[in-house]
């Protein structure tokens, strides 16, 4: 199992995380997604076939970029 923390800037409000767990969690692999709004955060794990990159073009495509 992988396991990353990512920072996301755009993140507000509990529907922010929402949204981010509806779109992380249609991702086959991953497995959870916690979100910390306060700090802007989530944590996702995943195990194949699901992948780093791929968790991230989904973050960009729902205007949620992950900052670096
Ligand atoms: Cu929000």
């Amino acid at each position: 199992m992988e396991k990353k923390l990512l920072s996301i800037p755009n993140i507000n409000c509990g529907h922010c995380v929402m949204a981010i767990k509806n779109e992380l969690g249609d991702i086959k692999g991953v497995s959870k997604i916690e979100g910390d709004i306060g700090k802007k955060e989530i944590t996702v794990e995943w195990d194949a076939p699901a992948t780093l990159d791929q968790i991230k073009s989904a973050l960009k495509e729902i205007n949620y970029p992950a900052a670096e």
